[in-house]
C-alpha cells in the first residue's frame, strides 16, 4: 500500500523495492547482462513498418531516466516523413562528406576503419522513424525568463541509454548516428532556441542482411577497479 506524506510541504510517497533472493539475483543479473550484450549497433535496416505505440512506449521509457532536479531536460522529435528525413539524409551526408575528407584527423579515420563507415547515410531514408534527440538547456518562461535545467547532458546520455535499452527490448534495432556538426537538425526541424540536438537515432527492423563489425567488450578486469 502506498503511504503518503508531506515533507516541509512537499509531497512524498512511500517506496519499496521488490527484491530477490540472493540466488535468483545472481541468476538475474547475469541474463540481464548477457541480454544486454546481444544489442547491437546496425546500419542494415529495412524499411519494414513499425507502430507508432511502440515508439511512443519506446520514448516514455527513455523519460523514466533520472535527470538534475527532475527537469527531464529532453525532446524527442520523431521523423517518419520521408520527405523530412531525405532532407535529414542530405543535410547529414554534406556535413559528414566534409568530416570524412578533411575535418576528422588521420587518426579518427584510422579508429573508424573497422566499422567501415563513411559519410553516406542512406539508413536515415530506409530506417521507418528518426528519433532526434535534442536536449533542454533552460526552459522559457512567461516574461521570457530563462529557468536553467542541470546536467542537461548527464540527463539526456543517460535518457538515450534507458532509450535504446528499450528499442533492444521491443526487439528491434537502432543506431546513435552523431552527424557532426549537426546543429542542421534544429533548423530542419523548426526548433526552439532553448533545444540543442543531441544524439540521432534511426530505429527499425535489420535488414535481411545485417552486418555488424566483429567487436569484442572489454573484460571486466579492464573496466572496474575496486576499492
Ligand atoms: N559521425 C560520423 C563518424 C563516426 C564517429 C564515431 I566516434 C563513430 O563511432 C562512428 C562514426 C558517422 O556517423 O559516420
Amino acid at each position: 500500500m502506498i503511504k503518503r506524506k508531506l515533507i516541509d510541504g512537499y509531497p512524498f510517497v512511500s517506496y519499496s523495492k521488490e527484491t530477490f533472493p540472493e540466488n535468483e539475483m545472481l541468476q538475474r543479473s547475469r541474463s540481464f547482462c548477457n541480454w544486454m550484450d546481444n544489442r547491437r549497433t546496425v546500419r542494415d535496416f529495412s524499411d519494414n513498418p513499425v507502430s507508432k505505440e511502440v515508439i511512443e512506449n519506446i520514448i516514455l521509457t527513455a523519460s523514466t531516466a533520472p535527470s538534475g532536479a527532475h527537469k527531464q531536460p529532453w525532446t524527442f522529435c520523431v521523423v517518419s516523413d520521408p520527405a523530412i528525413k531525405k532532407q535529414i539524409r542530405m543535410e547529414a551526408e554534406k556535413e559528414e562528406y566534409e568530416s570524412y575528407n578533411g575535418r576528422m584527423p588521420d587518426e579518427w579515420l584510422k579508429d573508424l576503419k573497422p566499422l567501415q563507415t563513411d559519410w553516406r547515410k542512406e539508413f536515415l531514408e530506409i530506417a521507418p522513424f528518426l528519433i532526434i534527440v535534442f536536449k533542454r538547456s533552460y526552459e522559457l518562461e512567461d516574461a521570457g525568463h530563462k529557468h536553467q535545467n542541470y546536467y542537461v547532458t548527464e540527463s539526456c546520455g543517460i535518457a538515450c541509454g534507458f532509450l535504446l535499452a528499450a528499442i533492444h527490448h521491443a526487439g528491434l534495432v537502432a543506431l546513435t548516428h552523431t552527424p557532426s556538426p549537426m546543429n542542421f537538425l534544429s533548423k530542419v526541424l523548426n526548433r526552439p532556441e532553448n533545444e540543442k540536438p543531441f544524439l540521432l537515432i534511426p530505429i527499425g527492423y535489420t535488414a535481411e542482411e545485417c552486418w555488424v563489425p566483429d567487436l569484442q567488450r572489454k573484460p571486466l578486469e579492464k573496466i572496474v577497479a575496486w576499492y
